[in-house]
């Protein structure tokens, strides 16, 4: 340990449970499950066993700790790599599954659902007292807790990679600052993840938490979509295809006009307000949904935020306007306010895929295509990772295609290639009419 390591006490998942080995069983089980839908994994996962490229790296991760996430941790780790991984998000954790992968020699989880902010950043903080030469953040938590309070910590640093809009874009304003220190590949924008993951990853995970959460139909519902970017487009298209009728919101006039192209109707969250059934939001931004906008509300809404961040939802704002609060359901909260409207809110306002007591994340699928490009990018870090500035980088193309074409092959799916004079062709700007 080098003395600007925090000296964490905060424990191991393992410490923490009273049934450990129950929990351990369960998340085994629930981890099998994924493994069988995760060819991409299972594919670079027995070049990393057979290659070992990451012998002597220590792999610092906050992510959502559950099945689909664990079978990546365990795949850096049986790839060489000594793990240490925590939640980004202080509802999203399986304790069981925490626990399945805190008994590999390899890993140390601390990762623990329900957490407070304290235990949070604790167990952040823990996760940087290891010491890692490479960072994997979902929403850029250790970029940021690593650079404010251990800035000695960056010069053994290789690189990092970063899974979602919301960190990205943190990160690119962070280096815009000429505050980022390292070099972080922005695997959120490679095709093979934010095509797929955001669109029908967000779209399907956070319709099915709602429906699940709250036994209700989509048909015949008006639901507002805040936010038309790639998780917007998912969740309008999914909530279309089960009858829903679609309202998007939009502060970006083109986006706007996408959604207004599609056949979606357009307006104000204002205007949207007095008619919705339920509100998404997806815009990764602050005080989308606000007080005005709870006073025009029907009774019996449903409000639910798909952004990373929980800001998206003013509960502040709501909370002060309710005469009563109780807990409707599991996961639903109804705010009743004086003239007797009740407006529920799922999940806290946080992320619904992932945070409602019934949620599982994204299906299996689109995060073996996610995490198929993070193990790439960890392992271009450690071959490669000498040749990137300080600052946010693309996810190189041929590391994106790799992934497509293992996936590709996996579900049996040939597809073309150019042929010669196609190539000749694309190349070249002599050949006109
Ligand atoms: N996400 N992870 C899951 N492990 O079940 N589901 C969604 C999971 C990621 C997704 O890639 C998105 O970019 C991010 O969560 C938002 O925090």
């Amino acid at each position: 340990m080098t003395e600007s390591a925090p000296e964490s006490e905060y424990p191991p998942i393992s410490e923490q449970l009273d049934d450990i080995d129950a929990a351990r069983t369960e998340g085994r089980r629930k981890m099998d499950w994924a493994a069988q839908h995760m060819p991409i994994l299972e594919h670079v996962g027995e070049e990393f066993e057979a290659d070992q490229p990451f012998e002597g790296e220590r792999i610092g991760m906050a992510m959502h700790v559950e099945a689909k996430t664990a079978i990546l941790v365990e795949t850096l780790a049986d790839g060489g790599a000594e793990v240490a991984v925590t939640g980004c998000n202080p509802l999203s954790t399986h304790d069981d599954v925490s626990a399945a992968l805190d008994t590999h020699e390899n890993i140390t989880s601390y990762a623990k659902r329900e957490v407070d902010d304290e235990e949070y950043y604790a167990a952040i903080e823990a996760v940087i007292g290891h010491e890692p030469t490479i960072t994997v953040d979902d929403g850029m938590d250790l970029v940021a807790a690593i650079h404010e309070d251990y800035p000695e910590l960056i010069d053994s640093i290789v690189g990092g990679c970063e899974e979602t809009t919301t960190g990205v874009h943190r990160l690119r304003a962070m280096a815009e600052d000429g505050a980022l220190e390292y070099p972080v590949f922005a695997v959120n924008d490679t095709p093979m993840k934010r095509l797929f993951d955001n669109v029908h990853g967000t779209g399907e995970s956070s319709l099915a938490s709602i429906a699940m959460t709250t036994n209700l139909s989509w048909a015949g519902k008006d639901v507002v979509v805040a936010g038309y970017g790639y998780c917007g487009k998912g969740v309008a298209k999914k909530a279309a295809g089960q009858n829903a009728n679609v309202i998007v919101t939009e502060v970006e006039p083109r986006r706007a006009l996408e959604a207004h192209m599609e056949g979606y109707d357009v307006m104000p969250m204002a205007e949207a307000a007095e008619v919705g059934d339920v509100f998404l939001t997806t815009t990764g931004n602050r005080d989308v949904i606000v007080r005005e906008h709870f006073e025009r509300m029907n009774d019996g809404v449903l409000l639910a935020n798909a952004g990373h961040f929980d800001i998206e939802i003013d509960l502040e704002a709501l909370d002060d306007l309710a005469a009563d609060r109780y807990e409707a359901r599991d996961g639903v909260e109804a705010y009743e306010l004086d003239d007797g409207r009740r407006l529920n809110v799922i999940a806290e306002g946080r992320l619904v895929n992932l945070a409602a007591p019934v949620s599982l994340g994204h299906p299996v699928e689109v995060m073996d295509q996610s995490f198929g490009v993070q193990a790439a990018c960890v392992r271009e870090l450690v071959e490669n990772g000498d040749e990137y500035e300080p600052g946010v980088h693309d996810v190189p193309d041929d590391l994106d295609r790799e992934i497509a074409e293992i996936k590709l092959t996996a579900d049996g799916v040939e597809f073309d290639s150019l042929s010669e004079t196609q190539r000749e062709y694309m190349g070249s700007w002599q050949h006109g009419t």
